[in-house]
């Protein structure tokens, strides 16, 4: 209906500020930056930004652990650059997303600093998860339990005295320790930084890992999976439990890997979770209308479960990470459409589509691996390299394909250029700590977040005046710049301006969907009924060997260049229009 949400067909741009745009020249993206360059965002056609953090830190995880909540990292600028970016987002008509970290902060924020120092039984230590160790003299770790990025997930401190004393809990970084969610003061605490933001005048939070806040009583040991740097074993692949299906993926090691956290393990996918995103909903809502949102950012299988999160009183959107996760492949991507509409409908969410992020290797790359071999997390030099045009090809066709369908979708920076991964990075620029806590054999995550690419004649390519950009960016970025595509027919950048424009004209977003008799092992085919009533649209993509026949239409838009006969090539997505049934 007109009258719908804004959030529930929104498509947000996802910023990653330490590479959109860098105003002062020190290299590290900022907020004037970013404040500066978002008309380019209006004319782009997206409806919000999503900002990943930006808040006081010491970036041993990029920003992901969070010193202060309530202020700007001074390489990204001060609360006035803040208020001034969101005021010129909301003057161009533009919803702004930040990141909220919740399950830890950084090992310098106030409370783990005077958990330090006041040592083992004070209060102070009980806002996080602190234990005695193992063993005789507790030198072995509380529990088994791994660090996603690789190595123990618990680290020692060494108590005022100087004797060995207690272990904290870390899921991820030794400097990301986990908060204790059963503490009233960090459930207030956090109730008080949504208010803070919101009065600042945000639309909404992306919440970052919103399945891990909770863990299982008594905190048992875990031998299974516990995410994607997880070295996962023979006996433990696919054996996770409560219907779970993970992902397995393959590091330039060779390893398989697990990539999705699931309902079985103890520190993910607790039903305690959920109380704590009620209470948050209840804070937004007292704001009343227009709605501001929460985003799950939850590595959680199947969609059922996913769909846990976005019941009426908690979350809007949940990030569809099977969509993002899904071989090339047209029986597994209908099936998770399927799936997911399915599941969503249950609860009266819509689905909340993603292709890329900063944690994932770029579509346009993904996509141009050998789709029989498991997905990596990171590609170096001497990993079998993507093939960069059959990559571009099949991510036109995919986000062609997701901006037709129901629901919200999430952009990441640069990929409506077609930017690929960064593959040939020299290990010793690399940032991600994946890389560095498990030695190099997990390539991890900087070749995704290489800078923006504005200007092909400028130098870093225009993303900051003379500046050396903090992570290298590859000869091919200038060929993809923003400024050799605007305007250019048949360029990614307007392919993408063009399925936005129509998308929202119509509010295909708003639509239903119904399988087209088109649907084939080796077609995905559907007709999307626009919110509008106006179209039908009938959308097919060829991920099969041989050119499909189209059925009489009006061609609207086509992911990449039809046959000669009018017939659509394999790895193309066209938009069909149709006579309303
Ligand atoms: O990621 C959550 C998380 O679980 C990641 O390990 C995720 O599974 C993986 O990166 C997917 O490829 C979030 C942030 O998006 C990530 O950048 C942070 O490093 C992490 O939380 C810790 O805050």
């Amino acid at each position: 209906s007109p009258d719908a949400p804004w959030w529930r067909d929104a498509v947000i741009y996802q910023i990653y500020p330490r590479s959109w745009a860098d105003a002062d020249g020190d290299g590290i993206g900022d907020l004037p930056g970013i404040t500066a360059r978002l008309s380019y965002l209006r004319d782009l056609g997206v409806d919000a930004v999503w900002l990943s953090p930006f808040y006081v830190s010491p970036m041993h995880d990029a920003g992901y652990d969070v010193a202060n909540y309530r202020d700007i990292d001074p390489r990204f600028g001060t609360l006035a650059d803040a208020d001034a970016m969101i005021a010129q987002a909301h003057d161009l008509g533009l919803k702004v997303l930040v990141d909220l970290v919740p399950n830890h902060t950084s090992s310098e924020h106030a409370w783990f600093r005077a958990a330090l120092a006041a040592g083992p039984g004070s209060p102070e230590r009980d806002r996080y998860i602190f234990r005695e160790g193992r063993g005789a003299n507790g030198e072995l770790p509380p529990n088994n339990w791994p660090s996603v990025f690789g190595g123990q997930g618990w680290t020692r401190v060494t108590e005022a005295d100087g004797s060995p004393g207690q272990w904290y809990l870390h899921i991820f970084d030794t400097t990301q320790p986990d908060l204790n969610w059963h503490h009233p003061e960090v459930r207030q605490e956090f109730l008080d930084i949504l208010r803070f933001w919101c009065d600042r005048g945000v639309d909404g939070f992306r919440v970052d890992v919103a399945h891990g806040l909770v863990k299982r009583d008594g905190l048992p040991d875990w031998d299974g999976p516990v995410g994607l740097y997880d070295e996962v074993g023979d006996d433990a692949s696919g054996d996770a439990g409560d219907g779970a299906s993970p992902a397995q993926v393959q590091s330039s090691g060779g390893e398989v890997l697990d990539h999705t956290a699931t309902g079985a393990a103890p520190m993910w996918d607790q039903d305690g979770v959920h109380e704590i995103y009620r209470a948050w909903r209840e804070v937004l809502d007292s704001y009343g209308a227009p709605d501001r949102i929460l985003c799950a950012e939850a590595w959680v299988t199947p969609e059922s479960r996913l769909a846990r999160y976005v019941r009426p009183d908690e979350m809007h959107q949940a990030f569809n990470f099977d969509f993002l996760d899904a071989r090339w492949d047209a029986e597994a991507i209908s099936a998770v459409i399927e799936d997911s509409l399915r599941s969503n409908d249950n609860v009266g969410a819509p689905t909340t589509w993603v292709l890329s992020n900063h944690d994932v290797v770029r579509h346009a790359s993904r996509l141009g691996l050998d789709q029989n071999l498991p997905r990596p997390n990171g590609i170096t030099a001497d990993d079998p390299q993507p093939d960069a045009v059959l990559g571009l090809r099949r991510a036109r066709a995919a986000t062609a394909l997701m901006l037709a369908l129901p629901g919200g979708a999430y952009v990441y920076q640069g990929e409506e250029l077609g930017l690929p991964e960064h593959t040939t990075m020299p290990a010793d620029v690399r940032q991600d700590p994946t890389f560095h806590r498990t030695e190099g054999k997990v390539t991890g995550r900087d070749g995704c977040r290489v800078p923006m690419a504005w200007a092909k004649d400028e130098p870093s390519f225009g993303f900051g005046p003379g500046s050396t950009p903090w992570l290298p960016q590859p000869a091919v970025y200038g060929d993809l710049a923003v400024d050799q595509q605007q305007g250019v027919e048949g360029s990614t950048l307007e392919l993408y301006r063009d399925l936005l424009a129509y998308r929202r004209k119509h509010r295909f977003g708003h639509g239903s969907l119904t399988w087209d008799a088109l649907n084939s092992p080796s077609v995905i085919a559907f007709r999307n009924t626009s919110g509008d009533g106006e179209r039908t649209l009938l959308v097919v993509t060829n991920i099969g060997g041989s050119p499909v026949t189209l059925p009489e239409g009006d061609v609207l838009i086509s992911s990449g260049p039809l046959a000669e006969d009018g017939s659509l090539p394999t790895d193309t997505t066209a938009w069909l229009r149709l006579p309303v049934a």
